[in-house]
């Protein structure tokens, strides 16, 4: 490892202790930073990471509700406002069980370049609960989403931190939690993104962050003349990102053959047309079942406990979680032919898979980049709100579809090496972090 990286993340362990998912976030980072930053000297006087790399201000706070039984619960809230250089804080909320501070600022790290190079006002942040919706009534989500939201609605804004969804935080929490922050502030205001269409939303907000995704893959195929159509590809998850991604992959003419979540995979030789993506839909989103029923209902086999990359496939788009796919796994979809990893999820590849895709030069979207499509929209969204006129779909799909081709443009740019090969995970490092930086140190040292 470069000994001066290794002097940098060393500081960071000692001061965020027991983190190691920041750990990995920081460290993939400053690998392309700090070489650059060598050649930018402007950037080391300023201290620029270092600071980039310390939260302007992380919000704890106590959420207590109470079930159906009629029982206390309590559970641990947060909000990470990591960077505010270029726009109010921006991100998305979790709810999942595992949730901790280190997640969350790892989380929160990875937003604050992957807003900027959406190229749209927006700063970096990041919140949630280690609170699990899973299993939970309709009544005792919204209880929590009330609590959740009567400390939160004392630290955000419009022009503050405008919050989102994210694993767990979908339509109906956004939902709740809008309907709690109005009645206590008094105020109608586009504070949360991915609202619904009725109150305030953006058409193809639910879409973006799938849509985009794939957008982002074509724009890397096209860089060696091919495109999607007739390709296969595996999907990890099957919530929000996962299912419009294969919503747009099926629009491209390719073959999806998998789908999972946190019990197990589908695997679909036939794929999974719209017909079945819509039962997917129905059982995601309104049975809140598990797809494992998908197998039981279309005859195709399920993998309990197993994630999709052994599966023979062209593309993987890894839309699940953090760290999905491992070393061993990145072997095996490389050693299947798979030329092309884009993620859906964020951070979903570890480093010892990185460094396989990067070894054997397939394409490989990383996640800040490939799925910026989604915070996109919620910028768009604010852009709305703001004005008070909302945007067609097809207004809205073309601004995206435009703002992933930047991306990738943006990716190119400072992601080509020597050879030709495009590293973007490079190219998003240092393309998103000239804007924040050079905002930094126009402001002065705040
Ligand atoms: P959802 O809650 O809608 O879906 C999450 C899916 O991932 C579910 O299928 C879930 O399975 C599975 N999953 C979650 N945690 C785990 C785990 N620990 N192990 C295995 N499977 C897991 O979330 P989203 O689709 O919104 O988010 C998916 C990923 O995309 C996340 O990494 C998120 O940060 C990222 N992302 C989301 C954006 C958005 O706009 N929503 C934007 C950009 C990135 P189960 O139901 O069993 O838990
Ligand atoms: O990780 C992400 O980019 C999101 N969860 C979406 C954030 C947002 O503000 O729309």
């Amino acid at each position: 490892m470069d000994p001066r990286v290794e002097q940098f993340m060393a500081k960071i362990k000692v001061k965020n202790p027991a983190e190691p998912e920041f750990h990995q976030a920081v460290m993939e980072v400053s690998e392309s930073l700090i070489p650059f930053i060598e050649e930018n000297p402007r950037y080391k006087f300023a201290k620029i990471l270092e600071r980039i790399a310390e939260p302007e201000r992380i919000i704890i706070f106590r959420v207590p509700w109470m079930n159906d039984k009629g029982e206390v619960e309590v559970n641990r809230g947060f909000r990470i406002e990591m960077n505010s250089a270029i726009g109010p804080y921006k991100g998305g909320l979790r709810f999942h069980p595992t949730v901790n501070l280190g997640i969350l600022k790892f989380l929160a790290f990875e937003q604050v370049f992957k807003n900027s190079l959406t190229t749209l006002p927006m700063g970096g942040g990041k919140g949630g609960s280690d609170f699990d919706p899973k299993g939970k009534s309709d009544n005792e989500v919204m209880r929590f989403c009330q609590s959740f939201m009567t400390e939160l609605c004392k630290h955000i804004g419009p022009n503050t931190d405008v919050p989102a969804g994210d694993i767990g935080v979908g339509g109906r929490e956004i939902g709740y939690m809008f309907g709690q922050y109005k009645r206590i502030r008094n105020e109608f205001t586009g504070v949360l993104t991915g609202k619904g269409i009725e109150w305030g939303g953006s058409l193809i907000r639910p879409e973006a962050t799938g849509y985009g995704n794939v957008y982002f893959a074509e724009e890397m195929l096209k860089t060696r003349g091919e495109s999607l159509k007739g390709k296969t590809a595996v999907v990890s998850g099957s919530g929000n990102v996962a299912q419009f991604t294969v919503q747009k992959l099926n629009q491209l003419g390719a073959k999806v053959l998998t789908l999972s979540d946190s019990a197990g995979f589908v695997y679909d030789p036939a794929g999974i047309d719209d017909e079945k993506l819509a039962y997917v839909m129905e059982l995601k989103n309104i049975r809140r079942g598990r797809i494992s029923e998908y197998a039981e209902n279309f005859g195709v086999e399920y993998f309990e406990g197993q994630r999709p990359w052994n599966i023979k496939c062209d593309a993987a788009f890894p839309s699940a979680t953090e760290n999905e796919v491992q070393k061993e796994d990145a072997l095996a979809l490389i050693k299947n032919g798979c030329k092309l990893v884009s993620e859906g999820a964020n951070m979903p590849s570890s480093p010892g898979a990185i460094e396989v895709y990067l070894r054997e030069r397939i394409l490989y979207g990383p996640g800040k980049a490939a799925n910026a499509g989604g915070v996109a929209v919620s910028g768009l969204e604010m852009t709305q709100n703001s004005m008070r006129l909302p945007w067609s779909r097809e207004e809205v799909d073309t601004r995206l579809h435009t703002i992933m081709q930047n991306i990738h443009q943006t990716c190119v740019k400072y992601g080509t090496e020597n050879g030709g090969y495009v590293n973007y995970i490079k190219g998003a490092n240092i393309g998103g972090f000239v804007k924040v930086a050079d905002a930094m140190m126009a402001q002065g040292i705040v």
